[in-house]
């Protein structure tokens, strides 16, 4: 489909069609669109910005990963279809290594998107053939690597689902999210979770990466005084403030009645 750009929601029809077309090619699954659709809803919130609350949470996140030994980050069908580029340009600034891990695991697919970020630049991109498995995790998600995940200290979650966040932190890991939903369990149980856009956060991670990889002491002393829940309780009244905002905007006048008034 031909998308015009003219069109006021140009880039959020772009990016749905980015997806349904990944998950023709079989890398994206149905589901992943459902989370799309929930993920967008909220960015509709949030105002399709980055928020200031978000801003502190990505420069809390790049500094967890410049101090990281073996930072990791994982990536997932609907993360391979709109942020490739993205990924591998942060595993190659950190280094860090990049790891496939599917909730609706098969092998073919694994295969696919390991191409993907390979092709993208990642230097390191493991996922076939895992070697680990995290405990008290049910899902194919469970399924690891020694090199990766499972031995890494800090692990970068991008739309991640709740139970293997919190069986990552339960390992003794730092994990970083990055979800729309404020509310998920993944927000709630991330030890910094990044309420934005995935294709607006990596980059800004990116960019934090770059400016505290040359400033050890601010990067100490961001990791020790990051506060989670006041960030999230940030993001919280962020939305409170901005419903407030558009509840009092006055209400458009409908059509007819305004035209009549130009013609007077
Ligand atoms: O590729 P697979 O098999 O690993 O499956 C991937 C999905 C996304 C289907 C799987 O991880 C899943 O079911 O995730 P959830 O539990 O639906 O959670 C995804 C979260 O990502 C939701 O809370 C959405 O709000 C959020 N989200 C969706 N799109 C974006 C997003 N967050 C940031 N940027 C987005 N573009």
């Amino acid at each position: 489909m031909r998308i015009p750009k003219s069109h006021p929601r140009y880039e959020s029809l772009i990016r749905r069609e980015k997806l349904v077309r990944a998950w023709k090619a079989g890398i994206v699954v149905p589901e992943g669109l459902i989370a799309h659709g929930r993920g967008e809803a909220f960015d509709y919130l949030l105002g399709e910005e980055t928020t200031a609350p978000a801003l502190v949470a990505e420069k809390a996140a790049a500094a967890f990963l410049v101090r990281a030994k073996r930072p990791v980050i994982s990536v997932n069908g609907n993360v391979a279809a709109l942020a490739s580029s993205e990924v591998a340009r942060l595993a190659k600034r950190l280094p860090a290594v990049v790891e496939v891990n599917l909730f609706h695991r098969s092998d073919a697919r694994v295969r696919r998107i390991v191409r993907i970020m390979r092709d993208a630049g990642a230097p390191t991109v493991l996922g076939l053939r895992p070697d680990a498995t995290i405990p008290h995790l049910e899902s194919k998600r469970a399924l690891a690597h020694r090199r990766g995940i499972y031995r890494a200290d800090v692990v970068l979650v991008p739309l991640e689902d709740g139970d293997r966040t919190e069986a990552l932190v339960r390992m003794g890991k730092t994990v970083i999210s990055i979800d729309l939903n404020p509310l998920s369990r993944t927000s709630r149980m991330a030890s910094v979770p990044i309420v934005d856009e995935v294709r607006r956060a990596l980059p800004t991670v990116e960019k934090f990466v770059r400016e505290l990889q040359a400033d050890p002491d601010e990067t100490a002393r961001i990791c020790t005084e990051y506060d989670r829940r006041g960030n999230l309780a940030a993001v919280y009244s962020f939305l409170e403030w901005r419903l407030g905002v558009l509840a009092r905007r006055p209400k458009a006048k409908p059509r007819a009645t305004r035209n009549r008034r130009a013609r007077r």
